[in-house]
């Protein structure tokens, strides 16, 4: 190919260029630049944006989010992205619900719209905050590069103030649903891969001086009255902030000082529980600055093979659910959200284990309200790549945004750090930083992890239930492993020192499949595996949970035979979240004589 005369911009340049990626890397948003949301005003940008797929990056390589968005017929050179013609896409949704034709699609899409700004404010701070965006994702305002993020499920923010315009401001958005080995989770997990911005997009205006972060909880001294708040503020100031439960009669001064500040203080407080959810209004002011929040005061801790919450024995009526809709693809609505809840709470549920990445922030607000423990969890899935330190750093931010983002929910009891992976020198290490992690940064909560067994003596093995709280099992005898001698012999076999969980157990069942129980996908067999499974576990009191895979039935392109077609059907209910299976009420009735 000859190259045309020009002094200006090389027009070939960016096809032989492989490192056209390497300049929208780095900043990297992390858990560091989280804002706290609590309570605060903002201005949605959901709704239509322009939209347009990118299998081979050439936005990156051509700069589109630098071109001019005029019209085809102003363009004096040919160029391959017509913005101002692009199609819309809506936001928050999943592009591979969209057309049937983007239904596999995993590559690039770039989000574009404007956005009126009035500088108005003098001082003010402007941050774009972004629910969550599957799974790398690359900001542009104006034509120019602001941050990357990496993790699909949790939020990040981009401080705009600097870049901002009087009037209109374009605002590109890349977002890559690539599965890569490197990932977390990498390219082999079952659920399926959507990609898009399927939470919230909004703007956030701040003071020059704001209230960054808080927790508010109470201590884990053996009291059950010491209510511990610690404030960071934006910047390293001096002075005051002030905490008000007006329903105790409350208000206490935190001396902050460098932008830090702690207090604890004794109340007498009416403690939340799933029967009794008592939720507080607390307000926090520093400056012209005010965070509230609606929060509960709750003690979480294990005693030898016990869990107790507010000192009391607790065993938790689980079950597992996915972020995961037919027609919405992960997009979780709020509606959604409540309906899983109250379908749980008919199974006879206290508690639910949200696989297998951070949900939407509503599921812990709304537990927080109805009553529900929360196992929540980031995808350390299978086989990471272990020996890999950047795997880890991402692993270990998209942990840290799960637990920045939820601190103040008193719904969530344990932070889960993984999912079935293989016991080797490199995940030891790698998931014991991570479990070690969570347990320095937040001391009032449980770790946990789901964890493989021993298959060849058939008992409870892993080294990292050194650094767990409480040992998630995952085991599907009667499914994948045939008959329940297995169980039977593992469970004589061990005698672990601590909680045990069944974090997942179940069958595949096409909903409306009746035959024998030796029959396969029938509904049947499902309900017979989860007879036995309870029949075998209910007298082990080590056993502090059982969590059945899984509430609703879900997208798994794994999943290729013609009753699965497609989906992975170990659910309660089917698809259409209305369809119960007959398991339902085998579980319910395990669950009211518990
Ligand atoms: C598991 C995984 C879960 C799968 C499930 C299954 O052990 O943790 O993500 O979906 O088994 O259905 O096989």
């Amino acid at each position: 190919m000859t190259h045309p005369a020009s002094n200006t911009i090389d027009p070939f340049a960016h096809l032989h260029d492989e490192n056209y990626d390497a300049p929208y890397v780095h900043p990297r948003c992390k858990a560091r630049d989280m804002v706290t949301m609590a309570g605060r005003q903002t201005i949605s940008l959901n709704g239509q944006w322009r939209f347009t797929l990118d299998l081979f990056d050439e936005g990156l390589r051509q700069k589109w989010f630098a071109q001019s968005p005029i019209p085809i017929s102003e363009w004096r050179v040919p160029r391959d992205y017509d913005e101002s013609g692009a199609q819309t896409l809506s936001v928050p949704s999943v592009w591979s619900l969209a057309k049937p034709e983007w239904t596999y699609f995993e590559g690039g899409g770039w989000y574009s719209r404007t956005f009126h700004y009035s500088a108005d404010h003098p001082g003010e701070r402007v941050f774009l905050r972004i629910g969550a965006a599957n799974y790398e994702a690359r900001i542009f305002l104006n034509g120019e590069f602001l941050a990357s993020h990496q993790g699909g499920s949790t939020p990040f923010f981009v401080e705009l103030t600097d870049h901002l315009l009087p009037g209109d401001n374009r605002l590109h958005l890349n977002v890559d649903n690539r599965r890569r080995p490197e990932r977390v989770p990498m390219h082999h997990f079952d659920w399926f891969n959507d990609g898009g911005i399927y939470r919230d997009i909004e703007l956030v205006c701040l003071p020059r001086i704001f209230i960054k972060d808080f927790s508010l909880s109470l201590a884990p001294d053996d009291t059950f009255s010491t209510v511990e708040c610690i404030v960071t503020l934006s910047g390293p100031v001096s002075g005051t902030a002030v905490l008000s439960i007006p329903e105790l009669s409350l208000q206490h001064e935190i001396t902050i000082v460098e932008g830090q500040g702690k207090i604890r203080f004794s109340a007498s407080l009416h403690l939340w529980s799933p029967k009794d959810p008592h939720l507080y209004d607390c307000t926090l002011d520093f400056g012209p600055d005010t965070v509230t929040d609606r929060i509960g005061f709750r003690d979480i801790r294990r005693s030898g093979t016990s869990l107790l919450l507010n000192g009391k024995p607790l065993y938790l009526r689980g079950v597992c659910v996915h972020e995961d809709d037919v027609v919405l693809g992960k997009v979780s609505t709020i509606e959604d959200v409540r309906r899983r809840y109250q379908d749980a709470k008919r199974l006879g549920c206290n508690a639910l284990r949200l696989a297998h990445y951070p949900h939407h922030e509503h599921a812990a607000k709304l537990a927080d309200e109805m009553g529900l423990l929360l196992w929540e969890e980031v995808p350390v899935y299978w086989a990471i790549q272990f020996d890999n330190e950047a795997t880890y750093q991402d692993a270990h931010n998209q942990l840290e945004e799960m637990m920045t983002r939820d601190r103040n929910r008193a719904s969530v009891i344990i932070w889960g750090v993984g999912n079935e992976n293989a016991d080797t020198d490199e995940r030891y290490f790698f998931m014991k930083r991570l479990a070690d992690h969570a347990k320095a940064f937040d001391p009032t909560r449980l770790v946990g992890a789901a964890c493989l067994i021993n298959r060849e003596q058939f008992r409870i093995e892993d080294r990292l239930a050194d650094h767990l709280d409480v040992i998630g099992l995952n085991e599907y005898f009667g499914w994948y492993e045939e008959g329940f001698e297995g169980l039977r012999q593992l469970l004589a076999n061990s005698s672990p020192d601590r909680p045990v969980l069944i974090s997942e157990v179940g069958a595949d069942a096409l909903a409306g499949h009746h035959g024998s129980e030796s029959e396969l996908f029938t509904e049947e067999r499902q309900a017979w595996v989860f007879e036995n499974q309870i029949e075998a576990i209910r007298k082990i009191n080590w056993i502090c949970g059982f969590f059945p895979w899984l509430l609703y039935d879900f997208r798994s392109p794994r999943r290729q035979t013609t009753i699965q077609n497609g989906i992975n059907r170990k659910g309660l209910i089917a698809e259409d979240k209305t369809t119960q299976k007959l398991a339902f009420d085998v579980i319910a009735r395990f669950y009211r004589q518990l």
